[in-house]
């Protein structure tokens, strides 16, 4: 066990190396155990992040979960283009070096995990409430104790049993608060009370059928169009506004 205990420090002090990374570990089981998975989706997001569908290595027990920081000055993270975003390339990076370091430090077996969960994935939320990197907010985000919902999540499987990280104790920012990512909501998704996931979708159609033009160039000299995603019940959110 002191082994193991170690090893998840070790791990997790790596990860500290990349800037404006945080990790925890998470119990595999008790991940798909989690309120996501038993919550019917209902209507489904077409999404278009091309990721490759993968088979899980097998007797994994552990997941890493990474966090980085999304500040409101760096939008380009979040920008979808030509299949992915800039935040989710730079994350799938990390998550591949870590693997690597993982079987050149230790011989452990790691896998870097897609995006979506039909493709591979888990519910990312709940994978780090459970790796003790935060709760679950009234505006239905992750709400991180430094960096508040202005984070993005991946995850990376290990081919070990890790002990997982402590729950944050302590942590309750919604406490008292009077909402104010929920009132900022374009489509009102919050009107009677819980995030309402078909209303929410319409405004990301709609962000989906707006590119913005950003100031990069194709290979033909035209402008590359990028989805640039509301963000309106993170940018509300009062724990660490920046
Ligand atoms: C599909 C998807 C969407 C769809 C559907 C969203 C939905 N919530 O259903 C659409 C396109 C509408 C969408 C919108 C957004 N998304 Co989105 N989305 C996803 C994706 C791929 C899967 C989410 C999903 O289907 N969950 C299953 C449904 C049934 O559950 P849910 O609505 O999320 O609610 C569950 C949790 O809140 C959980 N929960 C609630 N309380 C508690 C308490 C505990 C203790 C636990 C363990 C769990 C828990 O249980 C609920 C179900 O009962 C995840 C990535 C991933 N692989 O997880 C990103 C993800 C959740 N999205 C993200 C973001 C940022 C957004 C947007 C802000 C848009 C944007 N700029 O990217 C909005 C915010 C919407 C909102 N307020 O929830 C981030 C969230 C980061 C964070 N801080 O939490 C994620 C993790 C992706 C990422 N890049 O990191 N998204």
């Amino acid at each position: 066990m002191t082994r193991h205990r170690n090893l998840a420090e070790e791990l997790i002090a790596e990860v500290k190396k990349f800037d404006r990374i945080q990790a925890g570990i998470a119990s595999i089981n008790k991940v798909l155990e989690g309120p996501s998975y038993k919550a019917a989706a209902g209507v489904k997001w077409q999404d278009n992040h091309a990721e490759q569908t993968i088979q899980w290595l097998p007797n994994a027990g552990s997941l890493l979960v990474l966090a980085m920081h999304h500040p409101r000055d760096k939008p380009e993270l979040d920008w979808f283009d030509r299949g992915n975003t800039a935040g989710n390339r730079r994350m799938t990076e990390i998550s591949e070096s870590l693997v690597a370091w993982l079987l050149r430090t230790h011989g452990i077996r790691g896998q870097a995990l897609p995006y979506q969960e039909e493709r591979g994935g888990v519910y990312l939320k709940d994978a780090a409430v459970f790796a003790g990197l935060g709760v679950v907010g009234k505006n239905n985000l992750l709400l991180h104790p430094i960096w508040g919902p202005r984070v993005r999540l991946r995850s990376v499987l290990i081919q070990d049993h890790l002990p997982p990280s402590a729950p944050l104790d302590n942590f309750n920012p919604c406490f008292r608060c009077d909402m104010p990512c929920r009132k900022a909501c374009p489509l009102n998704a919050f009107e009677g009370g819980p995030y309402r996931r078909p209303v929410c979708m319409q405004q990301m159609e709609s962000d989906r059928e707006n590119p913005i033009e950003s100031d990069q160039i194709d290979s033909d000299g035209s402008p590359i169009f990028m989805t640039e995603w509301c963000r309106r019940c993170e940018f509300a959110c009062p724990v660490d506004k920046k």
